[in-house]
């Protein structure tokens, strides 16, 4: 948990599934973000699922990232209980890599939207940045620290093409 008042509230349907999510934290403290992470499965502890969001709304966390794996319902309940941005990331463990969990997260009936994510760690990560980038909307500090961050992916890729040097050619 970070030290100030949660924006983001972190639920993954499993403390398994924290060994992902906490992709989503890293990112988050790396945007100077306040996150708070539970566990809250949609299935075993609805009933306190939805009382973490509740309790999360009247505390002001305005986005929430959801994680599961297998039938993964839990960002799909939590969206029907808020009207605030809902971020799902589908976990592999299940069927075809995660594929059950892909589906069981994005297929959702409109007017209920769940933003569903890439499967696993780059789903994780990017949470973490879409909830920022939505944040951003009304924060021109963490507007800038993710244009700073753009920036050093790009940097990254420069390095990484300047270390494959003499590799990257026949000559
Ligand atoms: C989902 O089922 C969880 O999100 C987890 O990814 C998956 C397996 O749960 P555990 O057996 O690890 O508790 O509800």
């Amino acid at each position: 948990m970070s030290a100030s008042q949660p924006r983001v509230l972190i639920l993954m349907g499993s403390a398994n599934d924290w060994e992902l999510l906490r992709e989503t934290a890293t990112e988050l403290d790396r945007l100077a973000v306040s996150w708070e992470a539970h566990v809250a499965s949609a299935h075993r502890s609805l009933d306190r699922t939805l009382a973490l969001v509740e309790k999360a709304e009247r505390e002001g966390v305005q986005v929430f990232v959801c994680g599961a794996g297998m039938a993964a319902h839990l960002a799909g309940v939590v969206a029907a209980r808020t009207v605030r941005p809902v971020i799902g990331v589908p976990l592999p463990g299940g069927v075809n890599g995660g594929l059950d969990a892909l589906l069981s997260t994005v297929q959702m009936p409109g007017g209920v939207p769940v933003a569903t994510l890439a499967v696993g760690k780059a789903g994780a990560r990017n949470a973490a940045f879409l909830a920022a980038e939505i944040l951003a909307l009304g924060d021109e500090g963490l507007r800038a620290r993710l244009l700073d961050a753009r920036a050093a992916q790009a940097r990254a890729v420069a390095a990484a093409d300047e270390a494959l040097g003499r590799e990257g050619s026949s000559a």
